[in-house]
């Protein structure tokens, strides 16, 4: 299994190998802000392993998914998100040419905070 590909960006930023705006990190993911913002809250949460995208996701990575999904609230929170109901945040995954994924490194965009937004 591939870990780390040394000509992914998004690998070599989880690595620190290029700087980014941390949001959060552990031993199975990293969390930075998104370099161009669609609202005040967006920022990307990423594993480590290198998956590059939705379609590549394995039995094997349940686990990974399901501590990025629980983990996505309590940093949208923590980054500024107001609380659900009336606050709240929306989770996108990019997936394939089609699905307008532009960097090849599976990423949970984390979108929040007062409209409007650029994007929605
Ligand atoms: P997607 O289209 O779903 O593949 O989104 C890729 C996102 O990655 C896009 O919103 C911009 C962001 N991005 C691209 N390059 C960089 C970078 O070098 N640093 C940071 N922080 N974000 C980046």
């Amino acid at each position: 299994m591939t870990h780390h590909d040394p000509d992914c960006l998004f690998c070599k930023i989880a690595a620190g190998q290029i700087p980014s705006k941390k949001v959060y990190e552990d031993e199975q993911v990293f969390a930075f802000h998104d370099i161009s913002p669609w609202a005040p809250v967006h920022f990307l949460l990423i594993p480590k392993q290198h998956i590059p995208s939705m379609a590549a996701v394995t039995p094997e990575h349940a686990g990974l998914l399901g501590h990025m999904l629980t983990l996505a609230p309590k940093l949208a929170a923590q980054e500024g998100c107001n609380p659900y109901p009336e606050g709240g945040f929306r989770l996108v995954i990019n997936t394939g040419e089609e699905g307008g994924q532009e960097i090849h490194h599976l990423h949970l965009h984390v979108v929040g905070g007062p409209r409007p937004w650029k994007k929605g």
